[in-house]
């Protein structure tokens, strides 16, 4: 009856156990509808009133710019080579970057003429979400096409499958393993929330599988079709996400970031027992959640550690307004017992020390460089070598919002270098770094700086690198090419003046456009 009871019987016929034990991402379980988000398009080009600039401080390198958006179709691009998942909507492919021979995950949905416009809606609101987001828990997206046929997502391929999946097959997971997944789920939540952004759609199905290592599984949360951005100080009405996981204020229509806290919950209770806190055909489900109706005394909660449980209740309290946050379930005495945080943040002082001298040696030449080498790092961030380096943003990152401030990287100086008064060399770092110069290094901002530009700066990558920059295939990048690439959408736009700065210093056989050769030369300054 519960999804994952059944782990134990049917063992040898995966068709009807997978029936029996009810994705939430099935229709009859899906309630409520799609995306009310209200995200405009930003990334016009010919806006009015943008201002020019001739300064290169100003041209910002944003998150959001480094997603390719194509006019083609995904096949002159990719090869399919298996399918890996279905949506209501569409189905997901393991699928083949011709050029970077780079594995990705294919997301495609529905023929345009079938198309229901809140879908559509959904879609685009996915993009913009995961366009924005930037953590190492959330799914990286690459690339979008809009075609005759439909829409297709290129995102970060996640090999080792569904949360869900793991779930059905082991039954369950230990205190330790539970944690480790816990803590990273957290961790993405309490990011997003700190970014006023709700999920809405928690569940194992949606949390995918990146890697494994003794035992600990690195997850990586999907689906943001049902995310919104919200406003603190207004409740949401829409009733959506998958009955199981659903938080008793949403049935109200009255509710606010915390009905992911309860999701955690829900996914906590599972991965140690196994079973869902609420279960049965839907009108019952949605009955017990809204009295709070869960067992977690009998069976298997004898043998569960009472801070375990304490976290569990604390996360599936009826009353939004007293149920623990993502930041504070972070901190929870849970975590600590079993030193989950220091799983993440383990690396020695010489090997921290020889990180923050790539941070402080980081300098880049100029901003086409600086663009190349945002889209090179979005592009590797499966690369063995960034698991080691994120351990020192980790660590840095005191408060865990994937976000590095002056005053964290100040404290990280002092502990390191033992200099009280880091302030102007913090300052020069935040110059160099802080691309997007919003006060804050993030997670892929961080590893442009630190990671080992040798590893990056191969030749299938690069040539990806300089296509993206090539709009029209060319073979060089133009003045124009230039100045629509660094343009944000929202902040200044290069004067020509900085646009042909920018290219003579560039160009060395004068000829008014970047070709290969020179972009390439551009690039191995990295190495320097
Ligand atoms: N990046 C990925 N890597 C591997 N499998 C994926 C990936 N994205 C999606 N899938 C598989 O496809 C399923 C559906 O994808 P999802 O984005 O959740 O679509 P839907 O909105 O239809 O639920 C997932 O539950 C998962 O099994
Ligand atoms: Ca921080
Ligand atoms: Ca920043
Ligand atoms: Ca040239
Ligand atoms: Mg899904």
């Amino acid at each position: 009856m519960g999804i994952c009871s059944s782990s134990n019987d049917n063992s040898s016929d995966k068709k009807p156990r997978q029936e029996e034990t009810k994705k939430g991402n099935n229709n009859e379980n899906k309630i409520g509808d799609t995306n009310d988000g209200k995200n405009k398009n930003k990334n016009e080009y010919f806006q009015k009133n943008v201002v020019e600039t001739d300064n290169a401080n100003d041209i910002n390198i944003n998150q959001n710019q480094l997603v390719v958006l194509n006019t083609g179709t995904p096949l002159d691009n990719y090869i399919i080579e298996k399918k890996l998942g279905e949506g209501a909507y569409g189905a997901v492919f393991r699928v083949k970057n011709k050029d970077t021979k780079q594995l990705r995950a294919m997301k495609k949905i529905i023929a345009k003429s079938s198309r229901d416009p809140n879908k559509e809606k959904e879609i685009m609101n996915e993009i913009e979400m995961l366009k924005s987001l930037d953590h190492p828990n959330i799914l990286k997206v690459f690339e979008f096409y809009n075609t005759k046929e439909g829409y297709y997502i290129i995102t970060e391929l996640c090999q080792g499958g569904e949360l869900f999946q793991r779930i059905v097959d082991n039954g369950y997971f230990s205190e330790e393993h539970a944690a480790y997944i816990m803590y990273q789920l957290l961790a993405s939540v309490f990011y997003c929330h700190n970014l006023n952004i709700i999920h809405r759609d928690l569940k194992p199905e949606n949390i995918l599988i990146e890697s494994e290592e003794n035992g600990n599984l690195n997850v990586k949360v999907i689906d943001f079709g049902t995310a919104k951005l919200f406003d603190k100080n207004k409740s949401e009405k829409k009733v959506i996400g998958s009955a199981y996981y659903i938080a008793p204020e949403v049935f109200q229509q009255k509710y606010n970031e915390k009905c992911d806290v309860w999701s955690c919950g829900v996914i906590m209770y599972i991965l140690l027992s196994g079973k869902p806190p609420f279960y049965g055909e839907d009108d019952e489900i949605v009955k017990k959640i809204s009295v709070g109706q869960y067992d977690i005394k009998s069976d298997i909660w004898t043998k569960i550690s009472s801070s375990a449980i304490e976290l569990i209740k604390k996360m599936l309290d009826m009353n939004p307004m007293s149920r623990i946050s993502a930041q504070k379930a972070l901190n929870d005495k849970w975590f600590k017992k079993f030193k989950i945080r220091e799983k993440f943040t383990n690396i020695d002082v010489k090997e921290m020390k020889k990180i923050m001298e790539n941070i402080k040696h980081y300098k880049p030449q100029n901003k086409l460089q600086q663009a190349a080498l945002a889209l090179l790092v979005h592009n590797n961030l499966h690369l063995p070598e960034v698991k080691d380096i994120i351990k020192v943003f980790k660590t840095i990152d005191i408060d865990n919002d994937c976000r590095i401030t002056k005053e964290e990287l100040s404290v990280a100086y002092l502990k390191l270098y033992n200099v009280p008064d880091a302030e102007s060399e913090v300052e020069e770092i935040f110059k160099n770094i802080d691309n997007d110069n919003n006060g804050y290094i993030e997670y892929e901002e961080y590893i442009r700086a630190t990671i080992d530009k040798n590893k990056l700066l191969n030749d299938d990558v690069l040539k990806y690198t300089f296509k993206y920059f090539d709009k029209d295939n060319s073979g060089e990048i133009t003045c124009d090419e230039i100045a629509k690439a660094l343009f944000t959408g929202n902040d200044k736009k290069m004067s020509e003046k900085l646009t042909k700065d920018l290219m003579n210093e560039i160009d060395s056989d004068q000829n008014a456009a970047i070709n290969y050769d020179e972009f390439k030369a551009m690039m191995a300054k990295l190495l320097k």
